[in-house]
C-alpha cells in the first residue's frame, strides 16, 4: 500500500475525508456544476486570504485539457514544518483534516470561513488526485490519490501517496501551487463553466484592490487578467458603465470593533438602485445588517449635508432612505469574524454587531469626504436627486390622501369640482368627465342626479405636447378622477372599489378635445388597465348637426346621418353645426348626449387605449416633425365613423 508508513492515528484522520466522500452534499451543498465550482473556490479562497493578509499580490487560475484545475499564489507558502499536535507537515494537515484552515489562525490569518469555509481538504476528498507544490527557498511536493479499498470495496480518497517531500531543488519563487482532478464519480459534470469562473474572479479582483488574478484556459488557449487599482471604486464604476455622465464615486474605508468596512457610492441619472454587498468577499444578495447600517448612515449624513447647504430648510422634513435610493449604485464590503448567514438563500448577514459598525464608519467617512472640494459636485447631485425624489413622493402621498378622503361618495363633493350623484349602486352610476367649464355647467344642470356624476375638466387644462406625462398626471383633475373612481391606481388598483360602472369621456370634436381623450385613455391604459378591459370606459358622442324646422328637431351624429335627417325634416329645414359641447344648452346636451335612451356611447377597447398610448408618445416625444404631422392628419380625430362599436 502506498501509504504504508501511516499509523492508526492517520487512518482516523482520513476517516474525515471518507465522510465527505460519502455525503458530498453535506459539505458542498450539491454535486451539480455548482458543487464542482465550490471545490475550486475552496482553493482560490485560501490564496485570496494570503493576498488579503498582504503576503501575496498575484493569483493564477488554470484549467487544463485533462479536466483538472490549478491555483497558484505568490504568498508565503503553506507551512512545511511538522505540525506539533499531529506530527505531520502543515501541508498534510491542510489537505487531510476537515476545517484545517482555522488551525493556522495566528491572528493575522483573518476572516476565512463562511460560504466556502469547509477547507481545502474537502477539495482533496472529492478529487481523483491532488498535487501541491510549495515554494519556500526550495520546492516542496506532495500528492494525494483516491483508490479502491479491496477489503471494503469502497473508494478511499485524499490519501497521501507519501509524506511532504523537500526536493531540495532551489527556487526564487515563493508561494503555493495546487492542482486537482475533480472526481467524475462524485460530480454530475466535471466541466467547469468558464463564464461563471470569470465572473467570480473579476468580482474578487474588484474586492481585493491591487490583486492581479490571471486566468488561463488551456482548452481554448484563452487568457484573461483582472487587476483593479481602484478596487470597489472601479467596481461601482463598472456597474454604471456605458451610460451618461456620472459624478465621481465616493469611497470610504474604516474599522470599528474589529469590523473592517469599505464602501463606494456612485449616483446615476436613473431611478433604480443597485447595491451589492459582501461579507468576507462573499456576496450577500439578501442584504442584512451591514446594508441596513450603511443605508441609515448614508441617509443620516446626506440629510445633515442638505441642511448644512440649506437645501433642506428648518421647516422641511428629512429626506427618506428611499429618496436617496433612486439612482444609487453602491458596493459595500465588510470583513469580520464569526459570520452568521440567514434568509431564504442564506445570503443575508445576520450579525447584529455589523449594523452599528457599518453605520459608524459610513457616517465618519462621508463626513470626511464631504469636506473634500473635489466631491462637492457629487454631493450636490446626490442631494438634488433626493430632493426631486422627495417631491415626487410627497405628490404621490397627497394624491393618495385625497383619494382616501374621497373613499366615500359623501365626501366626493368636498374635493375638486366633482358633482357626485346620490345613488348608491355603482353598477347604475355614471361618471361624466366633461371638457370645459361651460359644458360642465350645462351637464350638471341637465344630469339625472341620482345616477350621473359630473367632473368638468378646465377649458384647456392639459398641454399634452409640452409636458411630461408625470407632470400631467399630477394635474388636479387627474387626482380627482383617481379619487372619485375609488379603485386606486397601478399595482394598488382594485376594481371592487369602483364607484361608477360607466366612465364617460365627453370632449369636443377638435384637436384639443382629441388631446384630452388621448390623454385620459393613456392614463387609464397605464394606470387602470382593468377598467378598460372590463368595459367601463366610454366616449360620449355629441351630435355634429341639428336639423330643424318649426318645432321639428333632429340630430345627426355624422354626415351620412345628416342626409337622412334632412330628408326626414323636409323642405325649409335649417342646419346648426355644433362645434363644441359648450354650444348646447342643458336640455340639448341631455337629449343628445347624456340621456341613456337616446345618446351614442362608444365603448373603449384596449386596442383604442393602446393606440392612444402610442400616440401620446409621439405627441410628447422630441420628434417635432412627427408631432406636427400627427396633429395635421388627426385634426379630425375619432369622429363617429371611426368607431365600430356604438352602444346606447
Ligand atoms: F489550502 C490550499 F491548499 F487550498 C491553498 C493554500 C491553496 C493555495 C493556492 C494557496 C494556499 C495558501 C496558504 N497560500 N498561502 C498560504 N499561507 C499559509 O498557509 C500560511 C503561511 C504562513 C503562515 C505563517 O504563520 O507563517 C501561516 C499560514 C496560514
Amino acid at each position: 500500500m502506498a501509504n504504508g508508513t501511516y499509523n492508526a492515528e492517520d487512518i482516523k484522520i482520513l476517516e474525515g475525508l471518507d465522510a465527505v466522500r460519502m455525503r458530498p452534499g453535506m459539505y458542498i451543498g450539491t454535486t451539480s456544476v455548482k458543487g464542482l465550482h465550490h471545490i475550486l473556490w475552496e482553493i482560490v479562497d485560501n490564496a485570496i486570504d494570503e493576498a488579503a493578509n498582504g503576503f501575496a499580490d498575484r493569483i493564477e487560475v488554470k484549467l487544463y485539457k485533462d479536466g483538472s484545475a490549478s491555483v497558484e499564489d505568490n504568498g508565503r507558502g503553506i507551512p512545511t514544518d511538522i505540525h506539533p499536535k499531529s506530527g505531520v507537515s502543515g501541508v498534510e494537515v491542510v489537505f487531510t483534516q476537515l476545517h484545517a484552515g482555522g488551525k493556522f489562525n495566528t491572528g493575522n490569518y483573518n476572516y476565512s470561513g463562511g460560504l466556502h469555509g469547509v477547507g481545502a481538504s474537502v477539495t482533496n476528498a472529492l478529487s481523483e488526485w491532488l498535487k501541491v507544490e510549495v515554494y519556500r527557498g526550495t520546492v516542496f511536493k506532495m500528492e494525494f490519490h483516491s483508490f479502491l479499498d479491496k477489503e471494503t470495496g469502497k473508494i478511499k480518497s485524499g490519501v497521501p501517496v507519501a509524506p511532504l517531500l523537500n526536493t531540495k531543488e532551489k527556487t526564487k519563487k515563493h508561494g503555493t501551487f495546487v492542482r486537482f482532478m475533480p472526481d467524475a464519480r462524485v460530480f454530475e459534470t466535471t466541466e467547469f463553466s468558464v463564464e461563471s469562473i470569470l465572473k467570480r474572479l473579476e468580482e474578487l479582483a474588484f474586492l481585493n484592490k491591487g490583486l492581479t488574478i490571471d486566468f488561463y484556459d488551456e482548452k481554448d488557449d484563452f487568457h484573461r487578467v483582472y487587476n483593479y487599482e481602484g478596487g470597489i471604486t472601479d467596481f461601482v464604476k463598472s456597474l454604471n458603465k456605458g451610460s451618461a455622465l456620472y459624478p465621481e464615486p465616493i469611497y470610504g474605508k474604516g474599522e470599528k470593533d474589529g469590523i473592517i468596512v469599505e464602501f463606494a457610492i456612485q449616483h446615476t441619472p436613473s431611478y433604480v438602485d443597485r447595491v451589492f454587498s459582501y461579507v468576507n468577499n462573499i456576496p450577500t444578495g439578501e442584504g442584512g445588517m451591514h446594508e441596513t447600517g450603511f443605508r441609515s448612515g448614508l441617509t443620516r449624513c446626506l440629510n445633515d449635508f442638505a441642511r448644512e447647504r440649506n437645501i433642506l430648510k428648518d421647516k422641511d422634513d428629512n429626506f427618506t432612505g428611499d429618496d436617496f435610493k433612486e439612482g444609487l449604485s453602491a458596493v459595500i464590503s465588510v470583513k469580520m469574524h464569526n459570520v452568521q448567514f440567514e434568509g431564504q438563500t442564506k445570503t443575508k448577514l445576520g450579525n447584529p454587531e455589523a449594523r452599528p459598525a457599518v453605520e459608524y464608519v459610513t457616517v465618519n467617512e462621508l463626513s470626511e469626504q464631504f469636506k473634500n472640494k473635489k466631491l462637492a459636485k457629487t454631493f450636490e447631485i446626490i442631494i438634488a436627486k433626493a430632493a426631486e425624489a422627495a417631491k415626487a413622493r410627497l405628490a404621490a402621498q397627497r394624491a393618495k390622501q385625497s383619494a382616501r378622503q374621497l373613499k366615500s361618495l359623501e365626501n366626493a363633493n368636498l374635493v375638486g369640482k366633482l358633482a357626485s350623484c346620490s345613488g348608491r349602486k355603482p353598477e347604475l352610476n355614471e361618471l361624466f368627465i366633461v371638457e370645459g367649464d361651460s359644458a360642465g355647467g350645462s351637464a350638471k344642470q341637465a344630469r339625472a342626479r341620482q345616477t350621473q356624476a359630473i367632473l368638468p375638466l378646465r377649458g384647456k387644462p392639459l398641454n399634452v405636447e409640452k409636458k411630461k406625462l408625470e407632470q400631467i398626471l399630477k394635474n388636479e383633475e387627474i387626482g380627482t378622477i383617481i379619487a372619485a373612481l375609488g379603485t386606486g391606481i397601478g399595482s394598488e388598483f382594485d376594481l371592487s372599489g369602483l364607484k361608477f360602472h360607466k366612465v364617460i369621456i365627453l370632449s369636443d370634436a377638435d384637436v384639443d378635445g382629441s388631446h384630452i381623450r388621448i390623454l385620459l385613455l393613456t392614463f387609464f391604459f397605464r394606470y387602470m388597465r382593468e377598467l378598460i378591459n372590463e368595459g367601463h370606459v366610454y366616449i360620449g358622442m355629441p351630435p355634429l348637426y341639428k336639423v330643424y324646422k318649426g318645432n321639428k328637431e333632429e340630430y345627426a351624429y355624422d354626415d351620412k346621418e345628416l342626409a337622412e335627417k334632412i330628408e326626414k325634416v323636409g323642405k325649409g329645414y335649417q342646419i346648426q353645426r355644433y362645434k363644441g359641447l359648450g354650444e348646447m344648452d342643458p336640455a340639448q346636451l341631455w337629449e343628445t348626449t347624456m340621456c341613456p335612451e337616446r345618446r351614442n356611447l362608444m365603448q373603449v377597447t384596449i386596442e383604442d387605449a393602446a393606440e392612444a398610448d402610442r400616440l401620446i408618445t409621439v405627441l410628447m416625444g422630441d420628434e417635432v416633425a412627427e408631432r406636427k404631422k400627427y396633429i395635421f392628419e388627426h385634426a379630425d380625430f375619432d369622429r363617429v365613423d371611426k368607431f365600430a362599436k356604438i352602444k346606447r
